[in-house]
């Protein structure tokens, strides 16, 4: 049995007031980043509202749970074998915060009203808590293992259609220009005739709370992170929704390839994407 409530603060509680203080306090600084650096490739992009954001929530969390284990994008060198490792040398801890302070950094530094605060957390590798924050709608998205997922309060279920011929889903435009670039095109390609429609909105996690909330039916990617799924995955299990990686395995903490769904058009999207041959490439 998870423990939810340490010394009366409820880890959802502190997960919640992060988001929120973190997601004000980044649109309060739309329009207004000072520094724009590049990461990974010059399509990667970070400014210290990133690393502020980052910070912030770090400490919150270390002031109620100064012994929990923390994972956040701004901590870890850019790049897939600095993110392995550092996932490697988390999975296994008791207790681990695994957060993106701005999923959305392109549309955050353009104004584009579709970016994200993403935190979770794992007891042993299993996602028990799951809160992703848009601020430009102030919306909030709250899953807990086994008690359901909310948008502010309400429950949410995925949506109802059977068929990608009646899906909306969505899907992102990697950064990474050199390898995940190219497979997630061949994967666009191939998905795009058989859906009503495609939407790449620039923010992974608010796609999959977006599949949560039966906004969209599916959303894949080719190349993501721990901390832009960790939270999203539990939203989508407990709104009903099927995830698992790019060749139908279950999700754990290591999931580079994402495929989340409604769960009815679960395997018809797989299909898809392994006739695109994407799939096999990675
Ligand atoms: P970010 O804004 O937190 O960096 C858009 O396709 C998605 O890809 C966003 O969730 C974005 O997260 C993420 N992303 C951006 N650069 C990336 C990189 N170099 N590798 C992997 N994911 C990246
Ligand atoms: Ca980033
Ligand atoms: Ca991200
Ligand atoms: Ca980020």
């Amino acid at each position: 049995k998870v423990p939810y409530v340490v010394s009366g603060k409820s880890f959802t509680a502190v997960a919640i007031n992060c988001a929120a203080k973190a997601g004000e306090w980044i649109k309060s600084k739309l329009g207004m980043y000072k520094e724009l650096n590049t990461k990974y490739s010059p399509h990667d992009l970070v400014t210290e509202v990133d690393k502020g954001a980052e910070q912030m929530i770090r400490k919150l969390i270390h002031t109620h749970f100064p012994d929990h284990a923390f994972l956040g994008e701004e901590g870890v060198e850019p790049g897939p074998a600095a993110s392995a490792e550092a996932v490697e040398s988390v999975k296994d801890a008791e207790y681990v915060w695994i957060v993106d302070p701005i999923d959305g950094t392109t549309n955050f530094v353009h104004g584009f009203p579709f970016y994200s605060v993403s935190i979770a957390l794992a007891h042993h590798g299993e996602v028990i808590v799951g809160v992703i924050y848009d601020p430009s709608r102030d919306e909030l998205f709250v899953a807990e293992k086994g008690k359901g997922a909310y948008v502010h309060g309400k429950r949410m279920s995925v949506s109802h259609e059977t068929s990608l011929a009646d899906s909306l889903v969505g899907t992102g435009l990697p950064a990474d220009r050199d390898f995940a670039l190219p497979l997630n095109l061949m994967s666009i390609q191939a998905v795009a005739p058989h859906v009503r429609n495609i939407r790449t909105a620039g923010s992974a996690a608010l796609h999959m709370a977006y599949v949560a909330a039966g906004r969209l039916s599916g959303f894949w990617e080719i190349g993501l992170n721990a901390w832009d799924l960790a939270a999203g995955s539990l939203l989508i299990t407990e709104s009903g929704g099927t995830l698992t990686d790019i060749h139908g395995n279950p999700y754990h903490l290591a999931v580079r390839h994402p495929v989340a769904s409604n769960g009815r058009i679960h395997n018809e999207l797989l299909a898809t994407l392994k006739a695109s041959g994407a799939a096999q490439s990675v």
